[in-house]
C-alpha cells in the first residue's frame, strides 16, 4: 500500500492549483487515460516541520505547478529518482489533496549509480555536449553502461505504472533511452518525450559515440518534442543521417521500423498569471522598494541563474568588469547584482567554477568599488518565489547571458514581473527563447565581453519609451508563451 504523508494539504498552495486546474482541462485531454510522468526530479521535497510532522513540499518551478494538477486530475503516477532513498528500497507515496490521487513512484539508485549515470553519462556527457561545451566532455563506457542500466530500471516501474492506454512521458537528456525501452516492454500505448535542454548540430552531435543507441531510444517515443524548431529540425537531420531513418523534413515525421513519429518544436513558457500577480501583490512592491532603497544607486542590473558554466556567469563578470572600466559614468550610480542557486554541488567542476565565481567578484569590487558603493553584490543561494519576483520588479535591467540554453525561463519570468511596463532585457542569441524575444530583447552574443558591455552601456541609457515599448512586445510574446498552454499543446499532440 502507498503511505500517506501526513499535512501536505496544509503547506500545498491549493488556490494556485485550482487556478491552474481551471487553465488545463485535463479531462478532455486525455479523456479516461492518466499521466505517468517520468523526470529525474522528484516533485516534491519531505520536510519536517516545528511540531515533528513529515509534510511534502512541491519543488518550485513551473513545470511541477502546471503539471501537478493535470496529473491529479488523470490519477496520474509521477516517476522520479529518490535522491534520499535506500538503494534496495523503492516506495510509492500519494499526495494529498482534491480530486483525484496523484501517485509518485521514487526510484533510489546506488552510490555507482549517481556517479556514473547522473554526474558522468547525463551531466559530464549529454549536458556539455548538447550545450556545445565539447572540451567539458567526458565519455566512458562504464558510464554509459550504468546509463542503460537505469534507463531500464525507470522504463520497468513506467510500464509497470501504466495501464492499457496510459500515456507514458518522459522528460529530458536523463532519459534518451526510456522511450525505445518502454515500448520494448509495453507494446502498444503512447509515449511522449520532451527534451527541456538544447538538441544539437549534426555535426556536434556525431561526436557521442553512441549516438545511434541515443537515437534508436528517442525514436521509440510517438511525439518528440523539443523548445524550439531549430533543435527540432537538427534532431531530423540527426535521425535522416546517422540513424537512416525516412524523414519527411517538412512535417516532422519519421519512419523507424515500420512506424511513423513526429518530432516538432513545442516551446516552453511560464505561469504568466503567477508572476503577475505576486508582482502586483503589495508586499513585493514594498520589498522591491526596500532591495533599491539599500543598494542606494540610480540604476540595478540582475544576473538570475542556477549555477552552471552553461549560463555564462564568468563571462558576465568578464563584461561588467569591461563596462566599469570603460564607461566611468556607471560607477557610483549603478550596481550588478547576481544571484545564484548552487547546482550539482557534488561536481569537481561546479565547485571550481563557484570559486572562480568568488575570486572575480572580490577582484572587481578590489578594483572599482570603495566605501559607498560596490559594484557588485552577489548573493549565492536559492530564494523563496517572492523574493525572486521582488529582485525581477526592483531591476532595471535582466542581463540574461547563457553561453547556451534550451530555453531559458529566467527571462519569461523578468517581462511578466514587469506590471509598471518597463525594464529592459539583454538577452544572449543562444537561449531559446531569443528566437521568441527578439522584437523586444537586445540580444547579444555572450562571448565577447566588450559586446556585451556595449550592449550593456546602451541598456542602462535606454529612455523610458523605448524600453516601455520594447517591454509591451516581449510582456506579449510571453503571455503567448503560457506553460497552460505549451501543455495543452502537447499533451493534444501526444494523443492524437
Ligand atoms: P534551467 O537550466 O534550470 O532549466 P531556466 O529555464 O532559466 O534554466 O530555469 C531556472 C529556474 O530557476 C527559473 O524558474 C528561476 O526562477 C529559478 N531560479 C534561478 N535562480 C534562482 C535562485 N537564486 N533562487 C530560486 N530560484 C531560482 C532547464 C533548461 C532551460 C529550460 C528549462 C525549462 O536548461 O533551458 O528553459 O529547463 O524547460
Amino acid at each position: 500500500m502507498p503511505k500517506r504523508l501526513e499535512g501536505a494539504t496544509r503547506r500545498d498552495k491549493r488556490k494556485e492549483v485550482d487556478a491552474a486546474v481551471k487553465r488545463v482541462d485535463a479531462q478532455r485531454l486525455l479523456g479516461k487515460r492518466r499521466l505517468v510522468l517520468v523526470s529525474n526530479r522528484e516533485p516534491y521535497v519531505r520536510k519536517r516541520s516545528e511540531d515533528g510532522q513529515t509534510h511534502l513540499e512541491r519543488t518550485t518551478g513551473g513545470l511541477v505547478t502546471a503539471l501537478e494538477p493535470v496529473m491529479r486530475q488523470s490519477g496520474g503516477v509521477w516517476v522520479a529518482w529518490d535522491p534520499e532513498g535506500r538503494p534496495d528500497a523503492e516506495q510509492r507515496y500519494e499526495v494529498p489533496g482534491d480530486g483525484r490521487v496523484l501517485t509518485v513512484r521514487q526510484i533510489p539508485l546506488s552510490s555507482t549509480e549517481v556517479r556514473r549515470y547522473y554526474r558522468g553519462l547525463a551531466n559530464g556527457a549529454l549536458w556539455p555536449l548538447f550545450h556545445y561545451f565539447i572540451d567539458r566532455c567526458f565519455f566512458h563506457e562504464p558510464d554509459w553502461r550504468q546509463y542503460v542500466n537505469v534507463n531500464e530500471r525507470f522504463a520497468d516501474a513506467a510500464v509497470e505504472e501504466a495501464r492499457p492506454g496510459d500515456l507514458i512521458w518522459v522528460q529530458d537528456y536523463h532519459f534518451c533511452l526510456l522511450p525505445e525501452l518502454i515500448r520494448r516492454r509495453r507494446g502498444s500505448g503512447p509515449i511522449a518525450f520532451f527534451l527541456h535542454i538544447p538538441f544539437p548540430a549534426e555535426e556536434l552531435f556525431k561526436i557521442l559515440p553512441w549516438r545511434r543507441e541515443v537515437l534508436k531510444g528517442l525514436v521509440g517515443a510517438d511525439l518528440v518534442g523539443f523548445q524550439t524548431p531549430q533543435y527540432a529540425g537538427d534532431f531530423l537531420g540527426c535521425c535522416d543521417r546517422i540513424l537512416g531513418a525516412r524523414v519527411d523534413h517538412d512535417n516532422g515525421i519519421i519512419e523507424w521500423e515500420g512506424r511513423k513519429l513526429q518530432a516538432a518544436a513545442f516551446p516552453i513558457g511560464i505561469d504568466v498569471a503567477e508572476f503577475e500577480n505576486l508582482a502586483r501583490s503589495p508586499e513585493v512592491a514594498e520589498r522591491a522598494r526596500r532591495i533599491r532603497q539599500n543598494l542606494g544607486v540610480e540604476k540595478l542590473v540582475l544576473g538570475m541563474d542556477r549555477l552552471d558554466y552553461s549560463k555564462g556567469i564568468l563571462e558576465r563578470l568578464h563584461a561588467i568588469d569591461h563596462l566599469f572600466r570603460h564607461y566611468p559614468e556607471h560607477r557610483g550610480r549603478a550596481v550588478f547584482l547576481q544571484v545564484a542557486v548552487p547546482s550539482r554541488t557534488q561536481v569537481e567542476e561546479y565547485r571550481t567554477l563557484k570559486h572562480r565565481i568568488d575570486e572575480m567578484v572580490g577582484r572587481i569590487n578590489g578594483q572599482y568599488g570603495g566605501h559607498d558603493w560596490q559594484p557588485i553584490r552577489y548573493l549565492y543561494r536559492s530564494i523563496p518565489r517572492t523574493e525572486l519576483v521582488a529582485y525581477y520588479r526592483a531591476a532595471d535591467i535582466a542581463l540574461v547571458t547563457p553561453l547556451r540554453d534550451g530555453m531559458n525561463l529566467v527571462c519569461m519570468e523578468y517581462c511578466a514581473s514587469r506590471v509598471e511596463g518597463d525594464g529592459v532585457l539583454v538577452l544572449s542569441e543562444f537561449t531559446g527563447a531569443a528566437e521568441f524575444l527578439s522584437p523586444g530583447a537586445l540580444l547579444v552574443n555572450p562571448f565577447g565581453a566588450e559586446t556585451v558591455a556595449n550592449c550593456l552601456h546602451q541598456a542602462l541609457k535606454m529612455d523610458r519609451p523605448e524600453a516601455e515599448r520594447r517591454m509591451a512586445a516581449l510582456r506579449k510574446q510571453v503571455a503567448d508563451l503560457d506553460i497552460a498552454g505549451w501543455l495543452t499543446k502537447f499533451l493534444g499532440t501526444a494523443i492524437q
